[in-house]
């Protein structure tokens, strides 16, 4: 996207005639595309850990361990998951969780996890002890729904019961506080469901965190949204400061320093009741309260006053993220 400008200049000073057939190559079926064609690659594993309400999968990308990455595909015979741990280390393996796309609308938070997902997987130097899992797209009905229908929309695809409204908010949905800061109407954006985890989607990401934090320890939960320049940090329903708000607060400095050093973009970190507004049944605060887990943050992707950038912001915000 950074090059449009100057690739269309080129082609019209000289006399090039050209139609555009395809604005925008990073729809649904194209991240599908490159997520199987990741697969390939020793390093990872791409799975499906459950299916959306209109029964799209939910696809889990596992990058694991660089131990003995050596750069380029040289490694090609590193052993899987299961044989990789116990010959690498005998203390109990480490992870990260990444979460992106829960709300159909961020688009950025999906280009920037298969940003971060790619330059995993080039570098060696990053990952080399810890188990690196990343939702690119969790809600994928209304990721889809957002470029066929309505750019807007902001919950998943679900027909909700004896109401003319759709959707649940997949962030409002999680059984930790639930209810507390949320809308029990189907109209409302901010819609929790009937009941916590109601969703498929939802309910996927809970077995599927459940399963990886109880393999390998979960440090770090990160779940990527927009917009704001905002790095959050648990509760959601309450100013009372979580375990190891300290520590989160420490890291999450660090990251601000990089960003703002890197690319001039100035993200606040804050406790996320105090920084946005009251909310709860969203996944970080469940990562928190029910798995316990250190590091855990929403990160609030550029800009400061829209969901809508443009197309040379994309790949400057996965920089100053990675
Ligand atoms: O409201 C949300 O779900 C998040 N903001 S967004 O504009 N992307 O919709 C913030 C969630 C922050 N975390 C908690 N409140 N637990
Ligand atoms: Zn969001």
């Amino acid at each position: 996207p950074e090059s449009l400008s100057e690739v269309n200049y080129n082609l019209q000073n000289a006399g090039v005639h050209y139609l555009v057939l395809i604005h925008d190559l990073a729809t649904y079926l194209r991240i599908e595309w490159y997520l199987r064609h990741l697969a390939t690659h020793p390093r990872v594993e791409v799975t499906s850990i459950g299916k959306s309400v209109e029964g799209r999968n939910i696809w889990l990308v596992h990058i694991m361990p660089a131990t003995t990455c050596r750069g380029g595909r040289s490694a090609a015979v590193m052993p899987r998951h299961h044989q990789r741990q116990k010959h690498y280390r005998a203390a109990k393996a480490r992870s990260i969780w990444l979460e992106a796309g829960l709300h159909a609308r961020e688009w950025i938070s999906v280009s920037v996890a298969l940003q971060l997902i790619h330059n995993m997987v080039r570098e060696c130097s990053v990952g080399r002890a810890v188990h690196v899992y990343v939702v690119p797209m969790a809600n994928p009905d209304g990721y889809v729904y957002t470029w066929t229908h309505q750019r807007m929309w902001r919950k998943n695809r679900r027909r909700n019961h004896g109401s003319n409204c759709d959707g649940v908010d997949l962030n409002r949905n999680w059984d930790f506080q639930f209810g507390v800061g949320a809308s029990s109407s189907p109209c409302s954006e901010i819609y929790q469901g009937p009941s916590s985890f109601s969703e498929p989607e939802t309910q996927s990401l809970r077995d599927a965190m459940h399963q990886v934090n109880s393999v390998s320890k979960l440090m770090l939960v990160l779940a990527l949204h927009s917009y704001g320049q905002l790095l959050l940090y648990p509760f959601g329903h309450t100013t009372e400061p979580a375990p190891h708000t300290p520590a989160m607060r420490r890291l999450g400095n660090i990251f601000a320093q990089h960003a703002k050093v890197g690319s001039g973009t100035v993200y606040d970190v804050m406790n996320s009741a105090t920084g946005l507004y009251f909310s709860s049944g969203s996944t970080d605060d469940w990562a928190k309260g029910v798995l316990n887990t250190k590091f855990v943050y929403t990160l609030e992707l550029r800009n400061k006053v829209t969901f809508l950038l443009n197309a040379d912001q994309i790949f400057p915000t996965g920089q100053e993220v990675w």
